[in-house]
């Protein structure tokens, strides 16, 4: 089948859907604060299925809130190309993470309708919920469900620090779909993601072919000492919890720094009990996250770490729980779907360079059940997971092109 010819997408269009879908959850700062499942998040997905009702598409929820706006296709018996991302975003997210890959697969409907093109395949544009597994860990988990990678019940149960479940956040907001969760055939899976990180931009590239996903690795660590009073109890009686949590989110930096450059070593969340001034902290919970390349290395930091919250318990008295609560191994993306991407690279003329994401996506679940590909833009100084997030009309509109150069070429294979 041979690709139509005024091949091109509204990028006024698709910018103009992303300012207004920032507008929901914005904060002062410029970005957005839309926590999954919260009623914000929800406001963001009914205007998207607002947005692809008016598009034409036919929209369908499963049982972990994944949305699906279905283009039907000239064989609508062919498994779909889908092309997606997140609404989700973090505390201090931005504009564009996640969002950018939902609409610029909404745009690419949207361009189809504009050439009246019926590709031979049905395309599905997907939003996947709690990608960023910032109010639920893990990331990516509704997503890792529709792959066969967590099971329904796991995925529905993932509870926030307030002890809400999804399960009864979906049902709130009214996104507990009926459908079953994945467990059925998807030709092609596509995501258009910002960079997230400085190389694109830095080496003056509009176009990142991904032909990676870094591996990740997640760690919940409690540690348990002794509240005891700031003023009369000495030094060397304390079982301070939190200056073991401090050691370790030292030696966190140094694992990281010693398997650098491409190692990633982080202490996000942290909470202290009594978290009172004149309390020796008695509790500390908090959360690691390890990510390299190289699956070997991942592992090495893994026994690093274990190595060295085992000692740093032991020196100063504490009790420690220490859980992995996610992994999972570095993701090569499929060739004939990264030879898509590159050919709407060629087509649209976009200078380009090969990239691993460092990032995690759902594209790294879903190309466990599907040829899987992602299209990367630069995003200015390569700011991300901050308010500050940016991006331009000009890449925004350069990462849909050859998204929908390469959707048609699968679409259409
Ligand atoms: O953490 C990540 O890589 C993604 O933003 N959830
Ligand atoms: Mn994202
Ligand atoms: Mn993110
Ligand atoms: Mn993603």
């Amino acid at each position: 089948m041979s690709t139509p010819q005024n091949v091109a997408v509204n990028g006024s269009r698709l910018w103009q859907s992303l300012m207004d879908m920032a507008r929901i959850g914005a904060t002062p700062k410029g970005g957005v604060c839309r926590l999954a499942l919260t009623d914000l998040d929800k406001q963001s997905r009914d205007l998207f299925v607002r947005w692809c009702e008016e598009a034409g598409c036919t929209v369908s929820v499963d049982r972990m809130g994944n949305i699906f706006a279905r283009r039907p296709g000239r064989d609508d018996s062919l498994p779909p190309v889908i092309m997606g991302s997140h609404l989700d975003s973090q505390p201090t997210g931005g504009k564009y993470d996640g969002v950018y890959g939902v609409l610029a697969g909404l745009e690419v409907v949207r361009s189809l309708n504009d050439m009246n093109y019926v590709t031979e395949a049905p395309v599905e544009v997907a939003v996947w919920t709690n990608e960023e597994g910032s109010r639920f860990a893990p990331a990516m988990v509704a997503s890792g469900v529709f792959a066969g990678v967590f099971d329904l019940d796991y995925g529905l149960s993932r509870a926030d620090l307030d002890g809400r479940t999804m399960g009864e956040e979906l049902a709130r907001i009214g996104y507990a779909g009926d459908r079953e969760v994945g467990g059925r055939r998807v030709g092609a899976y596509f995501e258009a993601h910002i960079e997230q990180g400085p190389i694109l931009e830095i080496e003056g590239k509009t176009i990142g072919v991904v032909t990676d996903c870094q591996g990740q690795r997640w760690y919940e660590i409690t540690f348990t000492g002794q509240e005891a009073h700031a003023g009369p109890t000495p030094m060397v009686r304390r079982k301070d919890a939190l200056l073991g949590a401090a050691r370790v989110v030292d030696a966190v930096n140094r694992i990281g720094m010693k398997y650098g450059p491409l190692a990633c070593a982080t202490v996000g969340l942290m909470q202290i009990h009594p978290n009172s001034r004149n309390v020796i902290p008695g509790r500390v919970f908090f959360t690691v996250d390890f990510r390299h390349p190289d699956d070997a290395i991942l592992a090495a930091m893994d026994g690093e770490l274990r190595a060295e919250v085992e000692r740093i318990a032991g020196e100063i008295g504490l009790e420690s729980d220490f859980k992995q609560i996610w992994y999972y191994a570095p993701i090569r993306f499929d060739e004939s779907c990264v030879a898509a991407v590159r050919k709407g690279v060629e087509r649209t003329g976009h200078s380009f360079r090969d990239i691993v994401s460092g990032a995690g996506h759902d594209a790294c679940y879903l190309s466990k059940v599907a040829p899987t590909a992602m299209v990367f833009i630069p995003c200015i100084d390569g700011i991300s997971h901050n308010e500050v997030e940016e991006t331009t009309p000009e890449w925004v509109t350069a990462g849909c092109e050859v998204l929908l150069h390469a959707v048609l070429d699968r679409a259409d294979a």
